[in-house]
Order: C-alpha cells, then structure tokens, then sequence
C-alpha cells in the first residue's frame, strides 16, 4: 500500500484528491499538506510550504511517506502577473521534491499542463512529442518541470510520473487562477445570475476535463505498470475540446434563458491563443489504459446538478 503525501492539497484538484486517494489506499495512508498552518480538514495534515525544504523533508520522515502527489503551482493568469513568485514555486518547489524524494527513495507524481506547448505546436491534435517553445511563465516552468523529472528518474532512477492535464472543470472548488477558469465560472453564474461575461473570445478553442476524470488518470497513472511506460513526464491527456460557443449551447439546452456575452480579456486570450485547440492522447491510452468518462454535455448536466446542491438553487 502507497502512503501519500499530497503538496497543494487545499486547491482545486488537492481538495478532491485526497478524498479520492483516501478511498484508495486508506485514511491514514494519505497526508494533505499545504502552505497554511491551521486547516480544519478532516485527517492527516501537515504544514509544508514547498519553497522550504525542510518541511517537505520532515512530512516525508515523519510519515514514512513513498509517494508525493505535487500539485503546489501557481497557475497561468496569476503567474503572468506574478513570474518571479511562479518560477520560484514552480521550479523551486518542483526542484525540492525531487530532490527529497531523491533521498529518501519516494515516487513522484507531478502534473504538467497544455499550457507546456507554445504558438509553435501544432494546434490540432497535437502530438505527445513535438515543439514545446511556450511562452508564458507558467508554460516555461511546466515545460522545464518535464524535462527535469525525467532527468531524475533517468539520472538517480526517481519513479517520477506526470500527465498534461487540460483546462478542469469541477463543483467542490475554484480554480487557482488560470486561462481556462472561465469553464468553471460560466456554471455559477449560469444558475446564479443566468447571464455570464466571457473573458475569451467565443471561437477559442481549448482542451478541457471534467475532475472525476481527471482524478482517474492520476491514479491510474500511479498504479500503471512501469515496465509499459514509454513515455513518462508528461503524458497528453484528453477528453473534450471547446470553446466558450459550445459550452454555452450546452449549458442552455438546461437553462434555456442563460444568456452570455464577451468581454475579452488581453492577457488571457493570448496565454489562450498560444495553447493548442486538442491534444493526441493515444500515448496515454496504449501505455496505462487511459479512457476518459465525461464529454461536454454529461459534464454540464452533472455540474449544473452538484452547483445546484452546493448553491442551495
Ligand atoms: P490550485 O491553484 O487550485 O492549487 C494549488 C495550491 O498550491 C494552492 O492551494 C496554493 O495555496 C498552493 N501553493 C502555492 N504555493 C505554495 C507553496 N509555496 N507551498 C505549498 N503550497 C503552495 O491549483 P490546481 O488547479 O489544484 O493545480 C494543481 C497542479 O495541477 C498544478 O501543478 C497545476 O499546474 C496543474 N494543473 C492544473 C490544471 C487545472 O485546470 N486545475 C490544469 C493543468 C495543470
Ligand atoms: C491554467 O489555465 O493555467 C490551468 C492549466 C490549463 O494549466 N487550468
């Protein structure tokens, strides 16, 4: 049985994440930690800023942890604000995982993003191996984040492991601050207000996932066997691809008087531009039996029911 120990715990996919891999591997099997001190989460937690090495080193030994889930970032739209604290959490954080789990014998489990390829990728299923000259901060860390987790696993034979995850969409919690945030916001406002302000323009097409899926590809990947890994760091992963057009006519086929409009958005829509429109997972699918549950209709109708709930609509 793995014991887990999962940085970033309290963002979009940590928050579900723990909950998931408790299921898996057992409650005291999996320890949350994040940059906070008190957190009222219900089980293990441990404080663990990822820019300090020390504290990953002492969760790490204190619980006798073999795998870290890496999920502390700073994301897209934020890091373009902030490139210095991003490269600094990104490459840093990434850099003393690796470097404990070097160490101290753990596997590590770290997501890459599309945000990895550039204006240069073809945009149009888009390859597993091809150009990758992204050019946001974010893009450089996560490319750069790749490439140095295959160098540990082919240099010190680290078990390091990643897919690139598309834009999330999911009910429990935020997103962090991404170009694909939109996706997420359009459901609130939807059922709140019944109109939504795009930031994006309405033809810009993005790779997106619906969580429960992604949730699956990390665990699965975690569980794949090595010997059937070809690729590791990162896997294409996919299910949908849309833009905000289409998951507008998805959500109005349930709310037939939603009603949207577009403020766009400079900086965002270019991060968005120089992402891909799809992504070839066929990678993915032959080496660990990737297969996706959700496209865009049944994820709208699934978000818009738990909104419904969460919201008290
Ligand atoms: P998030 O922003 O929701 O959560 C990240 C968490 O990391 C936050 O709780 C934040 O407080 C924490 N954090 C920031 N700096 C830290 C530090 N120094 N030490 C410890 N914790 C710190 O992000 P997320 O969406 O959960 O993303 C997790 C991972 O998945 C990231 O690597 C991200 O790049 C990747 N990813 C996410 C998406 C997505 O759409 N959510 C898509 C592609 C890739
Ligand atoms: C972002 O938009 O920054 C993230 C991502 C696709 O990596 N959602």
């Amino acid at each position: 049985m793995k014991k887990v120990l999962v940085t970033g715990a309290l963002g979009q996919i940590g928050s579900e994440l723990v909950v998931k891999l408790r299921d898996v591997y057992g409650e005291n099997n999996v320890i949350a930690s994040g940059r906070s001190e008190n957190v009222t989460t219900h089980g293990l937690y441990e404080q663990v800023d990822v820019t300090d090495p020390n504290q990953i080193f002492q969760a790490v030994k204190k619980h006798n942890v073999d795998w870290v889930v890496h999920l502390a970032a700073i994301l897209s739209a934020v890091g373009e604000n902030k490139p210095s604290a991003a490269y600094n959490v990104n490459m840093g954080g990434l850099f003393n995982i690796l470097e404990v789990a070097r160490e101290e014998g753990c596997g590590v489990f770290t997501p890459s993003s599309i945000a990895a390829f550039g204006p240069d990728t073809p945009k149009v299923n888009t390859p597993q191996d091809t150009i990758q000259r992204p050019t946001t901060m974010y893009g450089v860390t996560k490319v750069a984040g790749e490439l140095l987790c295959d160098y540990y696993y082919k240099r010190f034979g680290v078990d390091t492991r990643g897919v690139r995850f598309p834009g999330l969409i999911s009910y429990e919690t935020l997103p962090g601050g991404g170009t694909t945030d939109y996706a997420v916001h359009i459901y609130y406002e939807a059922l709140k207000e019944k109109k939504f302000t795009c930031p994006l323009d309405k033809n810009t097409y993005m790779d997106m996932m619906y969580m429960p899926d992604a949730l699956d590809a990390i665990v699965k990947l975690m569980e794949a066997d090595p010997s059937k890994l070809i690729h590791r760091n990162a896997f294409n992963i996919a299910s949908m691809s849309f833009c905000p057009e289409d998951i507008y006519s998805s959500i109005k086929k349930i709310i037939p008087d939603f009603t949207m409009n577009y403020d766009v958005n400079s900086v965002l829509q270019n991060i968005a531009n120089s992402w891909p429109d799809s992504l070839d997972d066929s990678a993915a699918r032959a080496e660990w039996g990737w297969d996706p549950k959700y496209n865009l209709d049944s994820m709208t109708k699934d978000m818009l029911d738990k909104l419904k709930i969460k919201l008290n609509l």
